[in-house]
């Protein structure tokens, strides 16, 4: 089921920054934030963005109006619970789609709208063909879909398949999915309806980007991420993650975006919420393709794929070869020398390694500590 000839499904993107994100802690988006935002990930290539309801508030309605009169290829959506008033405003807002949300977890049906399946299919139905009537593109998801019945949710897919939508939404609200999971039931759905399959994943027990991945392999055709994955709690499957994940898999798969647009998109988002990227953030994070090791340097210096299942030149950022520790290498303190345009003979990088090894067991040493050594280094002749 993992191999590689499953083919991936024609994909889309939908942005959630300017909704799911919005329920990040602390953000804090203006419409001119989320004019700025929405214009990078269009020039990045979203195929959609996903903006929080216009009943949240008025600034939130004038943000969805605002970005409708955008020049922009993204298709502009509102999420939306299934009630007709909210789809009224959403289409006088202007959007070219609605992303409909019902719960039909019991925990949903029981603590929250108090709904029994029969009231959610009819209250499901008359709001797509209203939607659609109107000529939006219509989008029915069954919220907390992982801990709903299985036979339930097939049966609500179903009818909304037949009431004619667009797209059906799974969504793993709390975290809970794992690939297979995600894999199984994607494909049982892929049996059941014609129309096109959404996959939201969050992340709280780490699986958003692995649970996107096999959604899309079991036959979604469109995921949810944000910028750098923020949504409620510890958010969802985030854009770059996803992008490093498909890249790994098929690097053809992610010609249709402007890859070196990631690092940029994502310092704006992070600058807007007063975060820093994480670290660990692949491909953009600060130690994505920092490299220490000495076996594993030497190879990187001769060819980076060894070590690395990312180009990092394919997204404009840089390769760090880390020399100043005591896991250095002779070829990495050469590529060193090289780069300072220090001309050593082989002892001499040898001996100067040596010295590096030495301090660097005494205390942390930094780069100026190794380029001073280089620097003092007597050329010795072979
Ligand atoms: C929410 C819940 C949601 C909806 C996802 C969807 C979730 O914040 O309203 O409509 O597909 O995680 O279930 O984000
Ligand atoms: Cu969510």
């Amino acid at each position: 089921m993992f191999n590689r000839s499953v083919p991936l499904q024609a994909f889309n993107f939908i942005d959630s920054t300017l909704r799911e994100g919005e329920q990040f802690r602390g953000t804090h988006f203006s419409i001119d934030d989320k004019r700025e935002i929405a214009t990078l990930l269009d020039a990045f290539g979203v195929e959609y963005m996903e903006l929080s309801t216009p009943v949240a508030s008025p600034q939130s309605a004038d943000a969805i109006r605002a970005l409708a009169d955008m020049p922009r290829k993204f298709k502009l959506l509102t999420h939306i619970r299934a009630d007709r008033d909210d789809a009224r405003l959403a289409v006088d807002c202007g959007v070219d789609g609605a992303d409909v949300y019902i719960g039909t977890s019991t925990y949903m049906r029981e603590y929250s709208h108090g709904k029994s399946l029969e009231q959610v299919i009819d209250i499901g139905q008359e709001i797509v063909a209203w939607l659609k009537a109107q000529g939006i593109e219509t989008r029915f998801s069954t919220e907390d879909t992982f801990r709903s019945n299985f036979a339930d949710v097939m049966t609500v897919y179903r009818a909304m398949d037949l009431a004619g939508v667009d797209r059906v939404g799974v969504a793993d609200t709390v975290g809970i999915a794992d690939p297979l999971r995600t894999y199984n039931l994607i494909s049982n759905l892929r049996e059941v309806v014609d129309c096109d399959i959404e996959f939201h994943g969050h992340n709280d027990s780490g699986c958003a980007v692995a649970n996107a991945f096999c959604a899309l392999q079991a036959g979604a055709t469109h995921v949810d991420t944000t910028v750098l994955g923020i949504g409620e709690r510890n958010g969802i499957t985030p854009m770059g993650a996803l992008i490093g994940r498909l890249y790994s898999y098929e690097r053809a798969l992610v010609d249709k975006y402007d890859l070196p647009l990631l690092a940029q998109i994502e310092r704006v988002v992070a600058g807007k919420l007063g975060i820093e990227v994480p670290f660990n953030t692949p491909i953009t994070g600060a130690v994505a393709f920092h490299h220490k090791a000495g076996v594993h340097t030497k190879a990187v210096l001769r060819n980076p794929t060894t070590y690395e299942a990312i180009n990092p030149e394919d997204f404009g950022v840089t390769r760090y070869i880390d020399v100043a520790h005591r896991l250095v290498g002779r070829n990495a303190i050469r590529d060193r020398a090289d780069s300072l345009g220090i001309d050593l003979a082989d002892e001499a990088i040898r001996q100067v390694t040596l010295q590096v090894k030495s301090l660097a067991d005494e205390r942390q040493i930094s780069l100026d500590d190794v380029d001073r050594m280089l620097g003092e280094a007597l050329p010795v002749v072979d």
